[in-house]
């Protein structure tokens, strides 16, 4: 089988991406096209950063050729995914198969200098699409060709379909100016975007009551009644947190809180699956800590299996309930401690830290005192943990010792500037 590749932001897909892949099926005889939405670093660029869930939708309506899938398969790696990882993941999963990735002018240009490009090259076939008609260009291109072949035994191949000349900056600014995108993008993903008010101010999250009640409706059917009955405390305590410390977060707090757990009760394998399918390379210290696997598990399925909550905070909060992490957001914070503190919680430890933040009248304070307030009850948690942990010989994840050393620093730091400030 063939099987071409089309990575990119897709922020947002439009029928320039839908043309080429066409061309890039038909003219190198694909079996199956994978589109691959690029997971984006938080804050990259505002302009064009908006939710994996709201990019996988719009790629699912615009590339609905014959052959073609959208693969959410870079985003459940969290974090940058180098093309050279993604061709070892997809060579792993399908052993017999010919691989084929797409660029454009710019990207054959400097492909040299790409993260392990003789890697790239060895496996797979690199298909360029010329963006312009520019014969300076053209001749570049034919020079560093003739050098990919002679230097990588490069597999190297051009499409001749003419590209449609379309940019994703262009169309967000179309629509800031409330212009119609007929002809830019699919009519069905115009409507999606103006639905979703998506590149303007006020966009409308994909988290609604009727989504949430079906997630709630899936869940129970697949895990036990006392983790589902767990999850709904969690769901219920991340709210009332919610409702003090980020009002305007509570429908990703709630998508967040209902998914945390979903791999809890796989097995040891079956964790050390799905890693292996979405290339998380585990270290020997979680090998050694399997209870703090289902994090990250749970963390990388949410963009296939439930990818209308592939919100980046949702999978930041999920990733990190077990362990914490280094400087936690405020949605991060709050799923940690509801995960420890939900009512149905009622080991004595448990039962002491809800006592000890709710005791304190956390609803009379200022944004600033409860802000330090969860902080400082965050801490006693992982001094706490950490502490029953090494009497029981098992070692500390590294990522629960960064999630205590930066909230010291962050207490230190917020009570020096106090201290300062009288
Ligand atoms: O999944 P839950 O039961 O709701 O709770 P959780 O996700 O907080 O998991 C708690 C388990 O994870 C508990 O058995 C302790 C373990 N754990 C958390 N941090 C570490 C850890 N285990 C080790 N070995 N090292 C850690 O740093
Ligand atoms: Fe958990
Ligand atoms: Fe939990």
């Amino acid at each position: 089988m063939k099987i071409g590749i089309y990575g990119g932001t897709f922020s947002p897909p439009h029928l320039g991406h839908a043309r080429a892949a066409e061309a890039f099926i038909c003219e190198m005889g694909l079996d199956r096209l994978l589109v691959i939405p690029a997971f984006l670093p938080p804050h990259k660029s505002e302009d064009e950063h908006i939710a994996p869930a709201l990019r996988l939708a719009m790629c699912r309506l615009t590339f609905r050729m014959d052959r073609a899938e959208v693969s959410p398969m870079e985003l459940c790696r969290g974090g940058r995914s180098y093309t050279v990882e993604t061709l070892e993941i997809l060579k792993r999963k399908y052993p017999d198969d010919e691989l084929y990735l797409l660029c454009g002018t710019d990207m054959i240009l400097s492909f040299d200098t790409w993260y392990r490009a003789a890697d790239i090259f060895r496996l797979c076939t690199v298909v360029y699409i010329r963006r312009e008609d520019d014969d300076k260009k053209e001749r570049e291109i034919d020079k560093k060709i003739a050098f990919y072949v002679k230097q990588f035994d490069a597999e190297i191949r051009h499409i001749k379909a003419k590209p449609l000349e379309i940019s994703s900056t262009e169309i967000r600014r179309r629509i800031k100016e409330g212009k119609s995108l007929s002809g830019f993008v699919t009519p069905a993903a115009e409507r999606f975007i103006l639905d979703y008010k998506l590149y303007t101010e006020g966009t409308k999250s994909m988290i609604d009551d009727e989504k949430l009640s079906e997630l709630r409706d899936a869940l129970r059917g697949k895990m036990s009644c006392q983790r589902y009955n767990h999850t709904l405390g969690v769901e219920k305590m991340a709210v009332r947190l919610g409702e003090l410390l980020a009002p305007d977060k509570i429908p990703i707090l709630r998508g967040a809180a209902l998914l945390h757990d979903i791999t809890k009760e796989n097995s040891f394998e079956k964790q050390l699956q799905i890693c292996e399918n979405v290339g998380i390379i585990i270290t020997y210290v979680q090998k050694m800590t399997p209870k703090t696997l289902h994090a990250l598990t749970a963390a990388a399925l949410i963009p296939s299996e439930y990818p209308d909550f592939a919100y980046d905070e949702i999978i930041s909060a999920v990733r990190s309930h077990t362990t914490g992490s280094e400087n936690m957001s405020v949605t991060d914070e709050i799923i940690y401690l509801a995960d420890w503190i939900e009512e149905n919680r009622t080991f004595e430890g448990c039962v002491a830290l809800r006592n000890y933040f709710w005791d304190a009248e956390p609803q009379k304070m200022s944004k600033r005192e409860l802000s330090m307030h969860l902080k400082k009850t965050l801490l006693l948690s992982f001094d706490k943990t950490i502490k029953e942990l090494t009497d029981e010989g098992l070692p500390i994840d590294i990522n629960t010792a960064k999630a205590r050393n930066s909230l010291l620093f962050q207490i230190s730091q917020t009570e020096e500037h106090s201290q300062n400030g009288k």
